[in-house]
C-alpha cells in the first residue's frame, strides 16, 4: 500500500493513512473499506497516482456527507506494480482484509485475473480505466467499467483514418500486451474493413526494452505514412522519439494509454508534435464536470487522464451501497445495474455486461507542444 501526497495535499493524506492504518487495527466492518488498487510505483505510477486521487476525493465527500450505511468509507490503496500476478495477490489480501468495493484495475492484464478473484468472492469491481472487451465479456455479475473499450476506440482511430488520410500506407506496430495487443487487432481490423486496404507492416516492441530502433528499422522499409501504436505512453514516447532519430517521418497514432503530458516529456515535444491520439472529450469542459475539476485541482493539481473515472467508478460503488442498504457484492451490484447516475460525464448507466452505454472517443493532437482535441469534423 502506498499513499504519496503532492504538495498541499499532505494533511488530508496522512488522515487517509491515519484511517488505514486505525483499520490495520481492528475496525473492520466498522468502516466500508474501499480499494483503489494500480499501478503505484514504476513506469506507469503516474496513472497509479492519478487513480488514487481521484479516489481520495471521492471518499473525502463520502466521509464529509457522514459515509455510507452509517459507517465511514475508508480507502485502501494497493499496488499491482501493473503485473497480472501481483494483481491476483492483491486481489486476495483485499478479500482479507474486508475491502467490499475494488476501484481498480489500470492495466487490462491486471484487471482481467484480479476480477477471477474477484468474481468468485462477489466484490464489486469498477475499473476506471482497463479498455480491453475482455474485462466485460466474461460477463461476470459485480465487475463493471466505467471507461470505454477498445473495440469502440480502436474503430474510432480506423474511421479517422480513412477519412483524413484516404491514401495512407499504415503501419502497426504493439507491446505484444493485452491491452496494447488488443487496441492494434482493433485497429487493424477496422481500418482494412473500412478502407478495403491492408495494413503495410504488422510488429510488436519488447515493452521492457529501451531501444525499439530494431523492429522501427524493417518497418521503416515499408514507407509508412501513418504508424499505429497500440501500448502505453512510456514506450509510445521512446517510439515516436526513436522514429524521427531514424528519419521516419510517417504520422503517429495511437489510444488512450498513450493520451498523457507524459508521452510529450519522453518523446520531446518537437518528436510528438502532430500525433494523434484517440481519447474522450475534453472533460474540464464538461459541465457536469466543472466543481470537481475545480476541487480536484486544489487538492492535487493537474486532473490526469484517469482521474475523474477513478473518483467516479467510487462514487457509484457507493451509491449502488447506499441504495442496496448492504455491502453485500451481489446487491450492490444489482442496484448498480439498476441505477441511473449523474456523473461528472453526464448520465451514466451500466449494460448487461456491466459496461456504459455510452463512450465517446474523439482525436487529439500534439500541437505546440500540448494536447489539442481536434474538432469533430476536422
Ligand atoms: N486503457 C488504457 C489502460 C491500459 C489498459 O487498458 O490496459
Amino acid at each position: 500500500m502506498s499513499l504519496r501526497p503532492r504538495p498541499g495535499c499532505t494533511a488530508a493524506l496522512l488522515l487517509l493513512a491515519f484511517a488505514f492504518l486505525s483499520g490495520c487495527a481492528g475496525d473492520e466492518g466498522k468502516t466500508i473499506r474501499v480499494a483503489c488498487a494500480g499501478p503505484m510505483t514504476g513506469e506507469q505510477a503516474k496513472q497509479g497516482r492519478d487513480m488514487e486521487e481521484g479516489a481520495a476525493l471521492a471518499v473525502e465527500e463520502w466521509n464529509a456527507k457522514g459515509g455510507a450505511l452509517g459507517k465511514k468509507i475508508e480507502l485502501l490503496v494497493y499496488d499491482d506494480a501493473q503485473d497480472p500476478k501481483q494483481a491476483n495477490a492483491v486481489a486476495n489480501k483485499m478479500f482479507t482484509q474486508g475491502v467490499v468495493i475494488v476501484d481498480g484495475h489500470y492495466n487490462s492484464s491486471c484487471t482481467i485475473p484480479a476480477s477471477e478473484v474477484y468474481n468468485q468472492r462477489k466484490m464489486v469491481c469498477l475499473t476506471p480505466a482497463s479498455t480491453n472487451p475482455q474485462v466485460t465479456d466474461r460477463r461476470y455479475p459485480t465487475i463493471f467499467r466505467v471507461c470505454g473499450r477498445d473495440d469502440q476506440q480502436g474503430k474510432a482511430g480506423a474511421e479517422w483514418v480513412v477519412k483524413h488520410m484516404p491514401t495512407a500506407k499504415v503501419a502497426v506496430l504493439d507491446d505484444k500486451t493485452t491491452y496494447g495487443q488488443g487496441l492494434a487487432r482493433e485497429f487493424q481490423k477496422s481500418y482494412e474493413t473500412l478502407s478495403g486496404r491492408k495494413v503495410v507492416f504488422a510488429g510488436v516492441i519488447v515493452k521492457e526494452d529501451q531501444d525499439h530502433t530494431s523492429v522501427l528499422t524493417t518497418l521503416k522499409g515499408y514507407e509508412p505514412d501513418l504508424v499505429y501504436f497500440g501500448g502505453l505512453y512510456p514506450q509510445g514516447g521512446l517510439i515516436v522519439k526513436q522514429m524521427r532519430q531514424l528519419g521516419i517521418k510517417a504520422s503517429f497514432m495511437s489510444g488512450d494509454g498513450t493520451y498523457d503530458p507524459e508521452f510529450i516529456r519522453i518523446a520531446g515535444a518537437e518528436n510528438a508534435e502532430g500525433s494523434y491520439l484517440t481519447f474522450i472529450p475534453d472533460q474540464e469542459k464538461i459541465p457536469t464536470a466543472e466543481r470537481v475539476v475545480e476541487a480536484y485541482k486544489k487538492r492535487f493539481g493537474e486532473v490526469g487522464p484517469y482521474s475523474l473515472y477513478s473518483y467516479e467508478a467510487v462514487n457509484i460503488a457507493l451509491q449502488g451501497v447506499a441504495k442496496a442498504g448492504t455491502t453485500d457484492g451481489l446487491k450492490v451490484a444489482q442496484a448498480i445495474h439498476a441505477m441511473a447516475f449523474d456523473t461528472v460525464f453526464g448520465p451514466m448507466k451500466f449494460d448487461d455486461k456491466g459496461d456504459v452505454l455510452v463512450s465517446p472517443y474523439v482525436m487529439w493532437q500534439v500541437q505546440g507542444g500540448k494536447l489539442v482535441q481536434l474538432p469533430p469534423d476536422s
